[in-house]
């Protein structure tokens, strides 16, 4: 397969004005007409006329009405065309019916549906699929079923047929259509500027009862939209659409969102409260898209970051706004440091904007979305919010109507402060996690920080440079106070000294407060010091890190050899859990420990070789350990988180349940299930019931519980997928294997449905322990399902490929084992390029 390099970026030879397409819609032959109005580029530095096109049979090619026979091969078409503006008409013929790639137009449960980004629209028509080349598209859709939609505004319709028109110059990608027998939850919107506009979410029969509160997160994002970035909606009409076969979350096309119906349809009993949060944020990310995405979009693909690392910062500033910043910021740190800082400590470590890719659907991963969001949040913090909001205001001025790129907005920022970001600029080509290690000394009223910055080597790139680290930084006093608010320190060498002057007594100091910087801190601090902060810090970041730091070093001790837990974490734990001045989910956050994954990357950077038994051991130990230390008040405050009332999936209400549900965790440990059987009962919204049914599978009880809560949801799909995720993820060990290969032959296992199949091996990619097993049968299951749903669906195998990007740190038995499940899947026949290239990243 060729590789593509961001430094051999051309511009497009011929421009697109207009677009005209019609769709004569049939399941395995769908006719796709073409009218397509191009005029060469004067920025040109080619005049080869090359359209993508892959899948289709070419019925005919027109160029100015005069018929054509191109010369077609099996990635697009070539032809002479005029040295003037022309018209290029075409008809081709598709077939949706059998695309289980779920890329280009494809079925879903009897309804036609699109996904287009990143390269999907050239398995539609012939056309320039590049973000760069940007069309003003009118589609007219033929078909009996009763919902025709597609970008842009209803134009017209009658028997049988519709037609929308988009208004917004917009690339290929954002294209798309829908054609089914839906229903809707309408509502309305009216923009700060008085324009009206129709709002609807579009589902399957039956599916209506979950549409209300993906409505309000969509009105609650319009609003935030206007009063935050002061961006209004564009068009008359913004759909939704609920589909049960997706590959990844949603997508942001222009006036049609299509979402993964996991990431929309919401009910108390049959969702979770980390789902309605999710449904939530994605709403909101996608909405954010219409300006960062789609009125601005990307030059090319190595700029994905440009909109999606923005768009990333956006929803989380959004959910802080609706949820509260500090759970908000901890969460995200936790899934940046669990998965981003995983990727970026193995084979498949790239930069935040790729230099070269195979297949750009492997590159919309944490990297780029996560970490591209904490560059966001770093500019932020370092120009200050009304630097930020002018940066932001010049970038919409500036480039509206644009396919832009990172110069383009690091520019921005440089031209609204003036400030040089150059080295800053650094953050979006070097790849790797930076260490910074701290050194502390006090003498004469003097504290001194020293910090130092090291960026480990990563693939293809053996040399790193210091970048502009944000340390966000405060001191406290010994009696807890604060004696120096929270300051950033700019680190843009490889070793900084800090002094701090006119103390009385040597300071304790908190530092990367708020996760100022996506980096791992290198600290030699006491137990005592740790647990000083998790009982002081007036960071609520640091405050919570310090006890995760306190549980790490618990746990890598147990993990070592067989020790008890420190008191100063237990005690510390038994007082923030009492805490009635905290909030639950801030306590909730606190009780939770680092993943066995996280554990074993500790050990990693210590030089040691991670045994995922020794460690799934020491976990269950100290979550008991917890559980007996807390043993006395436990009955009480998980009554005290008592919800009553009608369920509500707001941050309060959802937060008390998450630290009843961590509490419930640890009494089941000593009751043998009691409580959790109790509220598996009494149970009246998914939450509940999942975490009590949880809580049983975890300490190997609970079958009843798991066959009654499969009578009551076998109609439902979602409820499903948390049915066949969960017995994987509670699996003991040596079980999780063999509970992924049953669930496999149950006949509601659907190999082609993502969801599905994520719920099973993505449970046994997490189950570390069970992947892991020393038998090698995780490796071995997963390996075999990977093959099989590549031949089906390219793009989700390549993406859980990843489950073996760790292979490097076990030892040497394990390595050989999954290096042989890697070389198997490597050789299969016709592996897709896309699950080609990551395995050989993999192995490289
Ligand atoms: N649908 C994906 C997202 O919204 C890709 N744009 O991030
Ligand atoms: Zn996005």
């Amino acid at each position: 397969p060729q590789t593509i390099y961001l430094k051999d970026y051309t511009p497009p030879a011929y421009l697109v004005d207009s677009v005209h397409l019609t769709f004569r819609l049939a399941p395995t032959a769908t006719r796709v007409l073409s009218r397509i109005a191009f005029r060469p580029n004067p920025d040109a530095t080619s005049s080869d006329f090359l359209l993508h096109g892959e899948d289709l049979t070419l019925i005919s090619a027109k160029i100015d009405g005069a018929p054509l026979t191109p010369d077609v091969t099996p990635t697009g078409l070539r032809c002479t065309v005029p040295n003037a503006p022309f018209i290029f008409e075409a008809e081709v013929e598709i077939s949706p019916e059998t695309n289980t790639a779920l890329e280009g137009l494809y079925m879903s449960n009897g309804m036609y549906c699109t996904q287009c980004e990143a390269e999907g629209f050239r398995k539609i028509t012939y056309y320039p699929d590049r973000p760069d080349v940007m069309g003003v598209f009118t589609t007219r859709i033929e078909s009996d079923l009763p919902v025709l939609l597609s970008n842009g505004n209803p134009t017209d319709q009658g028997d049988g047929w519709a037609e929308w028109h988009d208004p917004w110059p917009k690339p290929a990608y954002l294209f798309a259509l829908v054609a089914g027998d839906l229903v809707n939850h309408p509502d309305r919107f009216t923009t700060r500027s008085g324009k009206h506009v129709a709002l609807n979410i579009w589902v399957r029969p039956g599916d209506e009862g979950k549409c209300a509160f993906g409505m309000e997160a969509l009105k609650k994002s319009m609003t935030w939209d206007e009063d935050v970035y002061g961006r209004e909606y564009d068009l008359d009409i913004f759909n939704i659409v609920a589909v049960d076969d997706f590959n990844m979350g949603a997508m942001e096309n222009k006036g049609l969102n299509i979402f993964n119906s996991s990431a929309v349809l919401a009910s108390p009993e049959t969702a979770t409260d980390a789902n309605f949060e999710r449904i939530e944020a994605i709403i909101a990310h996608e909405y954010f898209h219409n300006w960062t995405g789609n009125r601005i979009t990307c030059r090319d693909w190595f700029q994905l970051c440009l909109k999606e690392g923005l768009t990333v910062f956006r929803d989380q500033q959004f959910t802080g706004d609706m949820r509260g910043d500090a759970v908000k910021r901890i969460s995200d740190a936790v899934v940046l440091r669990a998965h981003q800082f995983r990727e970026d400590n193995g084979p498949l470590a790239h930069p935040v904007r790729p230099d070269s890719f195979v297949e750009i659907n492997n590159f919309y991963t944490v990297t780029v979305y996560e970490k591209g969001a904490e560059i966001i949040g770093m500019l932020k913090r370092l120009v200050g919010d009304d630097a930020y909001a002018k940066a932001l205001d010049l970038y919409f001025a500036r480039h509206d109507g644009d396919a832009a790129t990172i110069e383009d907005w690091l520019k921005v920022f440089e031209d609204a402060t003036g400030r040089d970001l150059t080295q800053f600029a650094k953050w979006y080509s070097q790849a790797g996690t930076p260490r910074v290690k701290v050194h502390e000394d006090f003498a004469d009223g003097t504290y001194t920080l020293t910090l130092s910055q090291h960026t480990p080597s990563t693939p293809g790139q053996d040399h790193k440079e210091p970048l502009v680290i944000p340390v966000a930084f405060g001191l406290l006093n010994d009696n807890g106070d604060e004696i120096l608010p929270t300051q950033v320190l700019e680190l843009t060498k490889a070793e900084q000294s800090f002094t701090f002057d006119n103390l009385s007594s040597r300071p304790i100091a908190s530092i990367l407060r708020d996760f100022s910087a996506p980096v791992i801190l290198q600290r030699a601090q006491t137990n005592v010091e740790r647990a000083f902060l998790l009982a002081h810090d007036t960071d609520p970041f640091n405050k919570w890190d310090a006890g995760r730091m306190l549980a790490q070093d618990v746990l890598l001790r147990m993990v070592r050899d067989d020790a008890t837990p420190d008191s100063a974490y237990l005690d510390g734990l038994a007082v923030v859990a009492r805490d009635d001045n905290l909030a639950p989910a801030f306590r909730a956050l606190v009780l939770s420990l680092p993943t066995e994954d996280d554990t074993a990357q500790a050990l990693v950077d210590c030089d040691e070789i991670p045994d995922p038994a020794a460690i799934y051991t020491a976990h269950e130990a100290l979550k008991l350990h917890i559980a007996q230390h807390l043993q006395d008040p436990l009955p009480r405050l998980y009554a005290e988180m008592t919800v009553s009332g009608l369920y509500s999936p707001e941050a309060e209400a959802a937060g008390k349940r998450s630290l009843g549900n961590a509490l419930l965790m640890l009494m089941s440990r000593l009751d043998g299930g009691k409580q959790a059987a109790q509220q598996y009962t009494g149970a009246d919204n998914m939450t509940q019931q999942l975490a009590a049914l949880n809580a049983l599978l975890k300490i190997g009880k609970g079958q009843a519980e798991l066959q009654a809560f499969a009578d009551q949801w076998q109609h439902d799909r979602l409820v499903m997928d948390k049915w066949f995720g969960l017995q994987v993820a509670c699996a003991a060990p040596d079980a999780a294997a063999t509970t992924a290969e049953k669930l496999t032959r149950h006949p509601d296992f659907e190999m082609k449905n993502p969801n599905r199949f994520r719920a099973v091996f993505g449970a046994l990619k997490s189950n570390a322990a069970g992947f892991h097993d020393p038998s090698g049968v995780g490796y071995d299951l997963m390996a075999d399902w990977l093959i099989k749903l590549d031949a089906l669906n390219p793009q989700t195998t390549a993406r859980m490929v990843s489950a073996f990007d760790t292979w490097k740190r076990y030892d040497t038995d394990r390595q050989s084992k999954m290096r042989a499940a890697l070389q198997r899947i490597a050789a299969t026949p016709n592996l897709s390029r896309d699950t080609t290239e990551m395995v050989t990243r993999l192995l490289g």
